[in-house]
């Protein structure tokens, strides 16, 4: 019968891509990640599985090529849902034992899959394909055509795009175009005609208004930004730094370079008081920052900028008398002093999730407008619905006042420039800038909206990271025994402070993070937390030095 033709067909591609001996990987934070050696059969059974989620939900999944922030010598693979989210749990379950599977075992995962989904076979399967600059990405999106392909799905190669691009193209496809059309240019032109309409108002804005230093990782949002830079039409001039051109992607630049080292990324000649921002690998991250009259780096991370936009959505709301409720959304890592100002001065609600976009998209669902931001810069703002439809209205009703008219389309005009599929560097850049010009702040008065407390991330190698077990939204271990006692016993000895632990969903590493009132007391904090790990959770190399 056909089916078994086709099931023969899989076993034969699938001999193409063969599985190395005695690798075990998890679909992690963002999917699988490791070095690009290691990953062509699971490119081949990711596009098999993605064939079988587009069947299932009758409508294009997104599989995407990637490896973000890490190396230039890894790879890495996110599944992108019908509605430009990350796949579910139960799926990513699926992807784990495909990619697991024995060649011999691999049709039994297959079939098993379908049955449990009662997955119809003869439905069409539609997957849309997108990579990023690193040069083993083109073989192995190959791998993930190959498994579409072998499964006869139909698919689109959007070749290199950003991760975030890649999701606006599923969505755009599965609302068949009411999210807008989904190709590269639909998605320029939509983003820049909002950021055109948000600050043609602005008076006078100076060139050095205008003007941006961006960091693009050598990475793909460079070429990106690079292809936008027309479309907006000289309403932001754009410097652009570690292109792709010389440096190695993510060496010694991009976001999570800028947001761990906290300092300034290699290549960027940024003089006193000018913006700049970093991208990450794959242009779903942005952080800010700024060389102040000392000479001292200042970092204007996914908490300043979850910060910056929700206190702006605020002020539209009440000058448009809607009454719409307003969350932000953050994971452990958010900094002490942003919670407290959103809670406290803003009276926002706050939420804490585990870290990864999938769980803060997830809880910015449940309001009206969900701001949800990453300390490392991943984020962007949901709006319900309903929240839409009332903006929508408001902007079109001939009966409002100017002022509340006035809110009205510029909450339209924010919503058009935001992309709600997932954090998107080049979008959050535009809003981002197109805050600062309307309310005609400096990056030296958004940085002052509150004080960040000082603090330190660091990375301990442990044989197993799964031996460390969280909870409380990680900000507490329950395994191994006498790890949070020892951390709670540190955290005793410093003023403010507050510091966790967790296994990476991305690297083969535990992370550390440490807060404190002054660097001095972070930094000793952080690397005796580290020491804690290393000596309870089976520390591997030399022990942590201090800083
Ligand atoms: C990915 C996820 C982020 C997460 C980051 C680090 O980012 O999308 O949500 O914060 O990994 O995760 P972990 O600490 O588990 O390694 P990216 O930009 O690398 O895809």
């Amino acid at each position: 019968t056909a089916r078994m033709a086709q099931f023969e067909e899989v076993s034969q591609k699938s001999a193409v891509h063969p599985m190395p001996v005695g690798l075990v990987l998890q679909y992690g934070t963002a999917g699988f990640r490791t070095n690009a050696k290691q990953l062509d059969h699971v490119m081949f059974r990711m596009g098999l599985l993605a064939t079988l989620r587009s069947k299932k939900t009758k409508a294009t999944i997104g599989v995407m090529v990637t490896a973000s922030h890490n190396p230039e010598e890894d790879n890495g693979v996110k599944l992108v849902d019908p509605m430009g989210e990350m796949v579910t749990p139960a799926w990513e379950g699926y992807a784990t034992q495909l990619a697991n599977a024995e060649q011999e075992g691999l049709l039994t995962a297959l079939k098993d899959v379908i049955e449990r989904e009662a997955i119809s076979m003869a439905q069409e399967a539609s997957v849309f394909v997108g990579k990023d600059t690193r040069p083993s990405s083109e073989s192995l999106s190959q791998a993930v055509l190959d498994g579409v392909h072998a499964l006869g799905g139909h698919s689109k190669d959007y070749g290199l795009v950003t991760t975030p691009q890649l999701h606006y193209m599923v969505c755009c496809q599965n609302t068949q175009g009411r999210y807008g059309e989904a190709t590269v240019k639909g998605y320029y032109r939509k983003l820049s005609q909002a950021f055109i309409q948000l600050t043609k108002n602005v008076p006078n804005r100076t060139d050095d208004q205008k003007a941006l230093l961006v960091d693009g990782a050598n990475g793909i949002g460079a070429l990106k930004v690079c292809e936008m830079e027309t479309y907006l039409k000289n309403e932001l001039q754009l410097s652009l730094f570690n292109d792709g051109s010389s440096g190695k992607l993510n060496h010694l630049c991009g976001a999570d370079y800028v947001k761990v080292q906290q300092r300034a990324p290699k290549g960027v000649e940024m003089t006193a008081g000018e913006r700049c921002c970093s991208y990450d690998g794959d242009a779903d991250r942005i952080v800010y920052y700024y060389s102040g009259s000392a000479g001292r780096f200042h970092l204007l991370d996914g908490d300043k900028i979850a910060t910056l936009i929700s206190t702006y959505l605020k002020e539209l709301l009440t000058q448009a008398g809607l009454d719409l409720q307003i969350a932000v959304v953050q994971t452990a890592y958010a900094n002490g002093s942003s919670t407290q100002y959103l809670e406290d001065t803003m009276k926002v609600i706050v939420r804490c999730t585990k870290t990864g976009v999938k769980h803060l998209h997830h809880a910015a669902q449940e309001f009206d407008i969900g701001v949800y931001f990453e300390a490392n810069g991943h984020g962007t703002v949901l709006f319900s619905k309903a929240a839409e439809e009332k903006i929508q209205q408001l902007a079109q009703d001939s009966n409002t006042n100017d002022e509340r008219k006035r809110a009205a389309l510029l909450l339209q005009n924010t919503v058009n420039l935001i992309n709600q599929t997932v954090g998107d560097a080049i979008s959050d850049m535009l809003l981002i800038e197109a805050v600062l010009a309307i309310r005609g702040m400096t990056v030296q008065q958004w940085d002052a909206i509150y004080t960040d407390l000082p603090n330190r991330q660091l990375k301990v190698k442990v044989a197993d990271r799964r031996v460390i077990d969280t909870t409380d939204a990680e900000r507490r271990t329950v395994s191994p025994a006498g790890l949070q006692e020892a951390i709670d016993s540190l955290v005793k000895k410093y003023r403010q402070a507050r510091s966790f632990v967790r296994p990476s969903g991305t690297e083969d590493v535990v992370r550390v993070y440490a807060e404190a009132d002054t660097q001095e007391s972070a930094d000793a904090l952080a690397h005796e937390v580290s020491l804690a790990v290393y000596r309870l959770a089976g520390g591997v190399g030399e022990e942590p030095k201090p800083l």
